[in-house]
């Protein structure tokens, strides 16, 4: 049976530090997790950058520069930079750490969208920093913007120009029929690596018949020609990922969509949830990819091509 790669998703920009302690913000804390969530068995580490003097989403180059060298000395896992970044950067802001770093993968959102983070405000606690609460309460009036010609001019700077292969980010159906559209024009060729996003507010919710109908649209749009992941936001992130499993899928975690490894307890680590997944991915009787055999599934360019 096809391994499974297992992602991981280290900080994320969309948690923010007083929502938990464990939440890596500085260079050495995300280096430091995202080597111990590949000695776990992530094959992919997907990372954002975070200011480390308090922990607000950046952009800044620098700050990715902060973690990817130890990365690459500590492990051989494949790293995907987000061009996601936060929905409160201009695009230009997303891509400049990408495209400095030039790495194997980076993710690409096929669609313009609402991200609404602002419930997860409501719970009343004391905010470490100011940013945290206008941020998170802001959501409400604000597009996570990936226009058909942003899209086109990623897959081209990233893609084309930078050998990154991608991690196609779905979080609904249309997003799968804009994606063939881009296979259509031969700016994607295979093999097409989608990660179905649920449980994002904005997006589609993380349930079973949405990840069915999902895949089956895949199916009918990609062939043989794509590999899906799960990846689902909040309390719904390990049953999908063992559906996803079940399915024949690939998984990601981690603490930019979940920070809890059980009902109200708080992942201490990244590390903490991919051993989670593995044993889950084990306990069905399916391996788990390592970095090279992962580099092989999706044609990546190799460890020794990225610019970190
Ligand atoms: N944080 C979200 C606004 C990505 O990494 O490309 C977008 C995101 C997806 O995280
Ligand atoms: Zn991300």
């Amino acid at each position: 049976m096809l391994k499974i790669i297992i992602s991981c998703a280290i900080t994320g920009s969309i948690h923010t530090p007083s929502m938990s302690p464990h939440l890596p913000v500085t260079g050495e804390e995300i280096a430091a997790q995202a080597i111990e969530a590949a000695q776990a068995g992530a094959a992919i580490l997907h990372l954002h950058a975070r200011d480390p003097a308090d922990g607000r989403p950046s952009a800044d180059p620098a700050h990715f520069m902060g973690f990817l060298p130890a990365i690459r000395q500590g492990c051989d896992a494949v790293v995907n930079l987000s061009t996601g970044g936060s929905a409160v950067m201009s695009l230009d802001e997303r891509l400049a750490g990408p495209l400095a770093a030039r790495p194997e993968m980076a993710s690409l959102n096929m669609g313009t969208m609402n991200f609404a983070l602002y419930p997860m405000a409501a719970k009343p606690r004391e905010w470490k920093h100011a940013w945290e609460e206008p941020f998170l309460r802001g959501s409400d009036d604000l597009v996570f913007r990936n226009t058909p010609r942003d899209i086109e001019g990623i897959l081209r700077r990233m893609g084309e120009e930078r050998g990154a292969r991608f991690e196609f980010e779905c979080y609904d159906l249309g997003h799968l029929h804009m994606l063939a559209h881009f296979r259509d024009r031969g700016l994607v060729r295979a093999p097409i690596f989608i990660q179905f996003v649920m449980g994002v507010l904005g997006g589609v919710a993380a349930e079973p018949e949405h990840l069915t109908h999902m895949k089956a649209t895949a199916d009918r749009l990609f062939g043989n020609d794509y590999l899906f992941s799960v990846l689902a936001a909040g309390r719904m992130q390990f049953p999908m990922a063992a559906i996803a499993a079940g399915m024949g899928g690939h998984v990601r975690v981690g603490l930019e969509d979940n920070l809890f490894i059980s009902r109200g307890v708080l992942a201490k680590s990244n590390a903490e949830q991919v051993r989670k997944v593995r044993a889950m991915v084990e306990a069905l009787g399916r391996e788990v990819a390592t970095p090279d055999e992962t580099r092989a599934m999706l044609e990546l360019k190799g460890a020794g091509k990225v610019g970190f």
